[in-house]
């Protein structure tokens, strides 16, 4: 989508703090981080949300966010995986991403 701002980053387009790509997704850090760690992962195909995407596609962001975490040295302390979604989901950008937060302990429930 033209005006899409993460699908301008991941073509690119917009500079971004990328910490993983490949031909499918690429993985930057967020502008507003919630924590030390904090990361969106986001495929270079559009899709406006969890639901329009192939469910292939986010089975393999998921596997990809389990590696980027290792990578990114939360894989032993623990991570949280978020995927906003709508409006009561907080979601602000409508491009699907997973956002990979880690670097604290976190409490449950999240709001
Ligand atoms: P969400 O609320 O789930 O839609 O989260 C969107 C996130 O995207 C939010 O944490 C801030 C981040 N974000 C928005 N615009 C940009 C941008 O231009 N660059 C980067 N790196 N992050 C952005």
């Amino acid at each position: 989508m033209s005006d899409c701002i993460f699908c301008k980053i991941a073509a690119g387009e917009i500079p971004s703090n990328k910490v993983y790509e490949d031909d499918k997704m690429v993985a930057f850090k967020d502008l507003e981080p919630a924590a030390p760690v904090h990361v969106l992962l986001v495929p270079k195909t559009h899709a406006d949300n969890v639901m329009a995407a192939e469910p292939a596609l986010v089975g393999y962001m998921l596997g990809k966010a389990a590696e980027i975490a290792e990578k990114l040295g939360i894989k032993e302390s623990g991570f949280r995986l978020i995927i906003n979604t709508g409006k009561d989901g907080g979601q602000t950008v409508q491009h699907l991403h997973i956002h990979l937060i880690g670097g604290k302990a976190m409490g449950w429930p999240p709001f």
